[in-house]
This record gives C-alpha cells, structure tokens and sequence, in this order.
C-alpha cells in the first residue's frame, strides 16, 4: 500500500519503483512488473482474508479439542491446483515477455538498425557504430571528473541493436530507464547482443551492474536519444580522419 501510495501522484498506472521507460521493450518490462503485483495483491487479499476470517470465526471458544479433520480430498486438490494455476499465468506471461524481449533482427541494416559495439573494460566503456566506421569512443578509466562520461547516442523511433563484448571481466551493462541489463561475459559467443526501440529523447545514465574491480562503481557512461537527423550529425561528426564513408 505504501508503494502505491507513494508512486499514485502520477496520472500514469503506479510504476511500484521502476524508472519512466523510454523504450518499447522497457514499456512491456513495466507492464509485465505491473501485472505481477497486482497478481500478488490478488493472491495477497486472499491470504489475508482467509487468516482474518479464520481469527474471527473460528478462535478458541472453549477447551474442548474441535473435531480433527484430515485428508479433506477435495481441499487438498484445491492446494495443489490453484498454486499450480498461479505459477502457469506468471509463467506464461514471463515467457512471452523473454521472447519479445529477445527478439532480434534478422538482417539489420543501417538506417533500420543501428548496431552499436559496446566493450567493457576495467573500469570504463568503449563504444563503436561498425556500420559507419566512425572513431571509437572510449571512457578514461578512473576519470575522478564525473562529467567526463563517455556519451553515445542513438536514433529515436528506430531499433538499435547492442553487441556486448568485455575486454577481461565479467561486468554489466545497464541503462536504468531501459529497465534492462545484460550481463557481459568474456568470450561469450552468444547470448550477448539485445535490441531496443527508443521512444523519448534525452540523455539518461548507465553504469556497469557487476562488481568487477575496484573502481568498479566508476564505470559510467551516458546514452543521449536523439531524433534520427541529429544522429546522422552526430556520425558525420565522428568519422573516422580519411575513410571513404
Ligand atoms: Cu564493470
């Protein structure tokens, strides 16, 4: 109730903790966090309303044992059943999810996917768009200067896909209004790319989500959403000296 509470001044439905997606994928994230308490909530009031109403009518009245029942059949099979139903709706519903969430292009191209190689190091990111052969961008590890963020950008309205690499360690990488992270493995062959749908443009805060090192809470970067003419500045800005493109 308190987390309801505290998120109900907004005209949106209560985001019980979550950030403001600005993504699709993060939108159906949202949504799938949403159901699940209210799944609890319903789950919830039952439980409480059948302990309330075990406390009131059936509190000890006298020292005389009650009549002791065992193997009501048919309570029994209601134990098993409804867990079982619960568990089937969260499960189909996370399963469902995964999968959207996975998805990924199967032939992206520049100017329908945006592919951006993300690489992890100790202890800071290095960003690249092989597409359009621009220079990298990479963070100065340990850079006590907060404002020095390595920033990418990307194109609003328009998939993008991640391709995860790490240099050592493992780490993880972590845009909170995407309400998504992925771990990054070193030499992992797959599992390691994601895409997105950006849907609001601005610039918001990412950070390495897996303790990998000392200065491991140093790891930031930024990501700005722009519109896809502002993008294709921000490339022509950072190509490469002497390449064809
Ligand atoms: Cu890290």
């Amino acid at each position: 109730m308190l987390a309801l509470a505290a998120t109900a001044c907004s005209k949106e439905n209560p985001r019980l903790g979550l950030p403001t997606p600005v993504t699709e994928q993060g939108k159906r994230v949202l949504t799938l966090w949403q159901g699940s308490w209210v799944a609890a909530l319903a789950v919830g009031a039952l439980v409480w309303g059948l302990i309330i109403w075990a406390v009131i009518f059936h509190r000890k009245r006298s020292d005389q044992l009650p009549p002791q029942v065992r193997y009501n059949l048919p309570i029994e099979m209601l134990y098993t059943v409804v867990p079982f139903i619960v568990i089937a709706v969260l499960f189909y519903f996370t399963a469902r999810d995964e999968t959207y969430l996975e998805k990924l292009s199967s032939n992206p191209q520049p100017g329908q996917v945006t592919i951006v190689n993300v690489t992890a190091f100790q202890w800071s990111w290095q960003f690249d768009y092989p597409q359009y052969h621009t220079k990298p961008i990479v963070g100065v590890p340990v850079s006590p200067d907060a404002s020095n963020k390595p920033t990418f950008e990307i194109p609003v309205g328009q998939r993008v896909r991640f391709h995860l690499m790490s240099n050592d360690v493992i780490h993880s990488f972590w845009v909170p209004a995407f309400i998504f992270k992925r771990d990054i493995i070193p030499g992992a062959k797959s599992g390691q790319d994601f895409e997105v749908t950006p849907t609001k443009t601005g610039t918001y805060q990412g950070r390495c989500a897996e303790l990998c090192g000392v200065d491991h809470s140093r790891m930031l970067f930024q990501v700005k959403i722009v519109t896809p003419a502002e993008f294709q500045q921000f490339i022509s800005s950072h190509k490469a000296s002497g390449s064809a493109q």
